[in-house]
């Protein structure tokens, strides 16, 4: 009879499982129902001549609006405009609390795609979120490129409406740097360095 063997083999699973967390594939959707309504505006014959219909914005983090929470601004040489966004470490028991919003004015709903140039420490501390209008929250990160200031793409594309549009950066997890953004519907763009 082995199945002290077999339940035991169980519990060592669960505990491992439960000791290589740090929030890796968990993030909590705000929403169930995730919309994915690929309306594509191009060849759609309503655009005007004077209409853009594509746009590329490089956002520097510390210029946003409405920084909250943990949120704080810290100065880097290497960094875009010289400042960047600091989540710092937090308590193992306290809410992530750190919050920053900016507004883009669009003009035209696209798919866009997202680039943030962040410092992560390690697999702990690797990830914030996105947030845009009418989205369920994105997470970003969890990639293994640590201590050193790089590009992470946003997986996909994500669907912004045209008009004003705000975009919400959320804290996931701690001690994590966050220097400029860019979203751009340039499919082909790939961020190298400090964007101007
Ligand atoms: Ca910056
Ligand atoms: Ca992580």
């Amino acid at each position: 009879m082995n199945s002290s063997r077999f339940f035991g083999g169980i519990l060592c699973a669960l505990i491992a499982c439960m000791l290589t967390g740090c929030g890796k594939g968990t993030a909590p959707s705000e929403s169930a129902d995730e919309p994915q309504s690929n309306q594509a505006t191009e060849g759609s014959g309503t655009q005007t001549a004077e209409k853009p219909t594509k746009y590329h914005y490089v956002i520097e983090v510390e210029a946003a609006k409405n920084l909250s929470g943990s949120m704080t601004i810290a100065d880097d040489p290497d960094v875009g405009g010289g400042k960047f966004v600091h989540v710092p470490a937090r308590d193992k028991n306290a809410e992530p609390t750190g919050r920053l919003e900016f507004t883009l004015d669009l003009p035209v709903q696209r798919e866009a795609y997202f680039w943030f140039r962040t410092l992560w420490k390690s697999e702990c501390n690797n990830s914030v979120f996105l947030q845009v209008p009418g989205r369920p929250r994105i997470e970003v990160g969890e990639d293994g490129n640590y201590k050193r200031w790089h590009w992470v793409r946003v997986p996909g594309t994500v669907l912004l409406e045209e008009g004003s549009q705000k975009i919400v950066i959320a804290e996931r997890e701690d001690d994590v740097g966050i220097d400029q953004i860019v979203v751009t519907t340039n499919k082909r763009f790939v961020p190298v360095e400090i964007e101007e």
